[in-house]
Order: structure tokens, then C-alpha cells, then sequence
């Protein structure tokens, strides 16, 4: 039987996933947006780019959720993005609405569906979509911790001049400014960057990490990235659909792990079939512990919002 995944959003970063899922010959794909003809349009022009790139994933596109009935996953991607110096917590308002009642729509019609949450701000987004469609933890997981971590890879492969495959680097915590690179974890071939590069051009690399959506913002001057993200997303979906329990940073609700009850933020999980099916505890230094006290602290704070 063939394979359904829901992109919910048809802009920069929906559109994205939609075409990595086409291109990977992975599922058919159901795009749907608010916005009258957009999601249809680019779901046939996707359709059009199956015989020249030999995919043949359906992409369908609507504004009615029926064409998401039935889906393995929904990736949320819809609502508000950051525009030049706005923070992903100024979204929070705005995008808690868009998002409640997305997760409220997709969830009626596909029952089963593991939900990938992308829309900022991330972490309380995706405890909004928890509360709201009430799956168990496993089925809810939200996408920055992969492009966090990607971030703050190529950074590192390009300092070392290394290829981006042998660097591995993780980054926990909320998708804000507090997100928490670790150092200790980071290695290029099992070797720790602490050892391979001078402390203060690391902090520097891990500050360019923190800031690495807002430097996208800044540079793009209206919307935020997309192509990073996009395929983040579509690499927890494809983990998913394969069954592959691929360990990835993904935000998850914890409850008890890292001494954290009850709030989401990212952390390294292993992703199949079922959705998150185990979160890992790394060891973490005393510093990057308070990291991420603080970094949760700042999750709780706009997560209150919420009401
Ligand atoms: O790491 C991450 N998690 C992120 C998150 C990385 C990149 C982008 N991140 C966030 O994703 C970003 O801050 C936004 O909150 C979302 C989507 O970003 P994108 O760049 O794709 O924004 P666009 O291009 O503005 O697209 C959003 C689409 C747009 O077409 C709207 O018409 C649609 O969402 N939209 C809706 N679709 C369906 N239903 C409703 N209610 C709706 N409202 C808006």
C-alpha cells in the first residue's frame, strides 16, 4: 500500500519538505494551505518535476483537509514566520492559533499519524499540538535539533576543513537563543573539538550556531531559511516511514529525563515506525547542564503564554 504524509503549509519551508519527500520516492504527499490555489499549484508543478527527475510520489495539494486523510505522518509547517529582528518567541500568539487548530483538523482525519512539528516557536508549539491532539509523547516531536546541529556542523567542517559526514555534533535544548551546542559530545572521528580547535574559536563557532537562523533572517531580509530546515524535516520522516531508529536531536516532552519533567525541548531520541521510541541522556558538563536549566526555564517562560 502506498504511503501518506500530510505537509501542512505550502511556503518556504512546507514546500521544501514536500519536494525532498517527491524527490526521496518516499510517500505520496498531501500539501494543503489557506491560501486559495497555493498549495495546489505547487503540488502540481512537483507533480510536473516527477518525470524529469523519475520520482513517483502522487503530490497532491488543497485547501481541504481531506486530502490528508489517512497519512502515516504530518509534518505542521504552517503560520508566521520571524521577519528581521523579531525573536521565534514573538510568534507565539499568533502561531498557537494557527497550530491548535491544524493539529485539531489532521488529527480527526488521520487517527494514527505521527505529528512533525516545524513552526516557531518551536518547543511550545509542540506542546501546544501535544495538548491539542492528546498522543501519547512518541507521536508528537518537533524539528530544530537537526538543523541546530547541522548548523553548528558545517560551521565546524569548514573551520577544519573536513567533510560535514565526519563531524558529529549535538545540539540540545529549546530552538531559541538558549539552545545549548554541546562541546564535549562534538567530535571529528571520536576526537572532541575541544581538543582539535583553540576554546575561544569554539565559543565563537557556538555562538554563530545560536545566532545561525537569525543570520538567515538578516540576510534573506523577508522570510526565514528554509532549504536546512526542509530537509531536517524530511529526514525525521524519512527515519519514520523506514523504521530506520536513527538517533536524532528532536524536541520531545520529557518527563523525568535530564531531571525535567513535563516540557519539551530537544534532545538526542531514536526515531521509527512508532515515533520517538526512546530518548538518550548524554552526559552533559556541570556547564552545559545549566545550559540547559536554563535554556528549559526559558521554554516554561513562553509556554505559560499559552495559557
Ligand atoms: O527549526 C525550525 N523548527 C524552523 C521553524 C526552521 C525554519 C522555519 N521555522 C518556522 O516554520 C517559521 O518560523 C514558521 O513559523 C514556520 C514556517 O516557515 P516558512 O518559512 O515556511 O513560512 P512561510 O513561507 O510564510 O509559510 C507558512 C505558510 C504560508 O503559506 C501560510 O499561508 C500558511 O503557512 N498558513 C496556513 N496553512 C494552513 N492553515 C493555516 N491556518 C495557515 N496559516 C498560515
Amino acid at each position: 500500500m502506498r504511503q501518506k504524509v500530510s505537509v501542512i503549509g505550502a511556503g518556504n519551508v512546507g514546500a521544501t519538505v514536500a519536494q525532498r519527500l517527491a524527490e526521496m520516492d518516499l510517500a505520496d504527499v498531501a500539501l494543503v494551505d489557506v491560501v486559495e490555489g497555493l498549495a495546489e499549484g505547487k503540488a502540481l508543478d512537483l507533480s510536473q518535476a516527477g518525470p524529469v527527475l523519475g520520482y513517483d510520489s502522487r503530490v497532491e495539494g488543497s485547501t481541504d483537509y481531506a486530502v490528508t486523510a489517512g497519512s502515516r505522518v504530518v509534518v505542521i509547517t504552517s503560520g508566521l514566520a520571524r521577519k528581521p529582528g523579531m525573536s521565534r518567541d514573538d510568534l507565539v500568539t499568533a502561531n498557537a492559533k494557527i497550530v491548535g487548530e491544524v493539529t485539531g483538523a489532521v488529527v480527526e482525519r488521520s487517527p494514527e499519524a505521527i505529528l512533525v512539528v516545524v513552526t516557531n516557536p518551536l518547543d511550545v508549539m509542540t506542546e501546544l499540538a501535544l495538548r491539542v491532539s492528546g498522543l501519547p509523547r512518541g507521536r508528537v516531536v518537533g524539528m530544530a535539533g537537526i538543523l541546530d546541529s547541522a548548523r553548528f556542523r558545517s560551521f565546524l567542517a569548514a573551520e577544519l576543513g573536513v567533510s560535514v559526514r565526519s563531524v558529529e555534533a549535538y545540539v540540545l535544548g529549546g530552538h531559541g537563543d538558549s539552545m545549548v551546542p554541546l562541546r564535549g559530545a562534538t567530535s571529528v572521528a571520536g576526537v572532541s573539538v575541544m581538543r582539535l580547535l583553540p576554546a575561544e574559536r569554539l565559543e565563537e563557532i557556538v555562538q554563530r550556531t545560536r545566532d545561525g537562523g537569525a543570520e538567515v533572517v538578516r540576510l534573506l531580509k523577508s522570510g526565514s531559511a528554509y532549504y536546512a530546515p526542509g530537509a531536517a524535516a524530511a529526514q525525521m520522516v524519512e527515519a519514520i516511514l523506514r523504521d530506520r531508529g536513527r538517533i536524532l536531536p528532536c524536541a520531545v516532552r520529557l518527563e523525568g529525563e535530564y531531571g525535567v519533567q513535563g516540557v519539551v525541548v530537544g534532545v538526542p531520541v531514536k526515531l521509527g515506525a512508532a515515533g520517538v521510541e526512546q530518548v538518550l541522556e548524554v552526559e552533559l558538563s556541570t556547564e552545559e547542564r545549566s545550559e540547559l536549566e536554563r535554556s528549559v526555564a526559558a521554554v516554561r517562560e513562553t509556554v505559560a503564554v499559552l495559557g
